[in-house]
């Protein structure tokens, strides 16, 4: 697409969308002041305004093949910044709102009196070179996370972060013998404007896909080679919203098949309150195979809580417990008391996120086997050997 923007001197540009093509003409006509291009279908206004730069898009939100809804994502493809106004009849308010939660401009209710639709054109057009501008002026910063503009463009940016998603595996290492027991895999996506683990959860969030993603990670989820890490488990973060998702207590979804050699890691961070059942859901998981895992233990404020729920096989000690632990009798008290506590719980002691050696001696002292971290590995697609230098 072009990216040199209208002069402001320029006429607006508007593009007018209605299935009705002698409405279309009609209202065309009207709007002399504006420079129209008007197109009867959706599929030809996603076209146009791949091929143009808009400064407002009006249509009709009821259209034979395609729904307001759907077009508005077309056209977020190509424009994050255009505004986009609908017109509709009494029976599509519905739609119209839902719209407008998705990003549209406003809704104009039909018929239209023309100098409100003049006035609704004028107005999105100082919004839509507002928005240009301050785009440009993100962008030029290179601002940390792009803009995506409304729920429409997540929608967009979250689609593509799906069909470019990756796992990246870190290894989990036995010090006494230097074995590789387990890799965690994280959360990657090649996704420029959802760059981060974070960024994406925050999106499937706000856009109600949660179990989309979920699935989309379970179903990625590979084994190590034998050669790799000989019987090694694979370890993967689950959301407390997974647990509501029938998907996973489906025997036959692709990691139930291979649960025997999965940990399920939960984290402390977030409580499992919200979770109707959820102790006889963690039971379903271990019927299917599975072990569990308390995550960022340390973190959480949860209370001990989600421990007596999850009764967890393995607990992970949150990094910002054992950043600089060696110089912190405070930090080693407590991850003192809490291998102790995992002793008598039967759980095994993950320390996570360990970077020095300094670290890594003092989580010894204290009993600590098990260890994950970029002083041994970073996460990495396929299975990183270890650094034990
Ligand atoms: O919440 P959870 O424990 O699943 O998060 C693990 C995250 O920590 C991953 O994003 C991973 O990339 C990161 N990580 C792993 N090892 C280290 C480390 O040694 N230092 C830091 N700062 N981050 C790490
Ligand atoms: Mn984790």
């Amino acid at each position: 697409m072009e990216s040199a923007r209208t002069p402001q001197q320029e006429r607006p540009r508007v593009l007018l969308v209605d299935d009705d093509e002698h409405l279309l003409r009609a209202t065309a006509r009207s709007l002399k002041q504006f420079q129209v291009t008007a197109v009867a279908s959706g599929a030809e206004a996603v076209d146009a305004v791949k091929a143009v730069v808009f400064d407002v898009v009006v249509s009709d939100i009821h259209m034979p093949e395609m729904t307001g809804l759907d077009l508005l994502r077309g056209i977020r493809e190509a424009d994050l910044d255009v505004p986009v106004v609908f017109f509709t009849g009494s029976p599509q308010l519905e739609t119209a709102v839902r719209a407008i939660e998705f990003g549209a401009l406003r809704y104009l209710s039909k018929p239209v009196e023309l100098p409100l639709l003049i006035e609704t054109i004028e107005g999105a057009t100082r919004l839509s070179r507002l928005a240009r501008i301050r785009r440009q002026v993100v962008e030029a910063l290179e601002a940390p996370g792009k803009p995506i503009g409304d729920l429409a463009g997540l929608h967009v940016h979250f689609e593509r972060a799906l069909d470019a998603l990756w796992m990246a595996y870190q290894p989990i290492v036995r010090l006494s013998d230097g074995a590789v027991v387990a890799y965690e895999a994280l959360l990657r996506s090649r996704e420029e404007r959802l760059p981060h683990p974070g960024a994406i959860l925050d999106a499937a969030e706000r856009l109600g896909r949660l179990p989309d993603l979920g699935r989309a990670i379970r179903a990625r989820i590979e084994l190590p080679p034998p050669e790799t890490a000989p019987g090694a488990s694979v370890y993967v973060n689950l959301h407390p919203h997974d647990l509501l998702d029938p998907d996973l207590y489906d025997p036959e979804a692709p990691l139930s098949r291979i649960a025997g050699r999965v940990v399920l890691e939960l984290t402390e961070r977030a409580t499992l309150d919200g979770i109707p059942d959820a102790s006889a859901r963690i039971a379903r998981l271990r019927a299917l195979g599975y072990r569990l895992a308390l995550d960022d233990l340390g973190a959480g404020y949860a209370g001990l809580s989600s421990f007596a729920t999850l009764n967890p096989e393995v607990v992970k000690l949150d990094m910002s417990l054992v950043r600089g632990v060696e110089k912190d009798p405070v930090r080693r008290r407590l991850i003192r008391a809490m291998i102790d506590l995992c002793d008598d719980l039967d759980a095994k002691v993950i320390a996570e996120g360990v970077e020095t050696a300094s670290e890594r001696d003092a989580l010894l002292a204290l009993g600590c086997q098990l260890f994950q971290g970029y002083l041994f590995a970073r996460p990495a697609a396929g299975f990183p050997a270890l650094n034990l230098t």
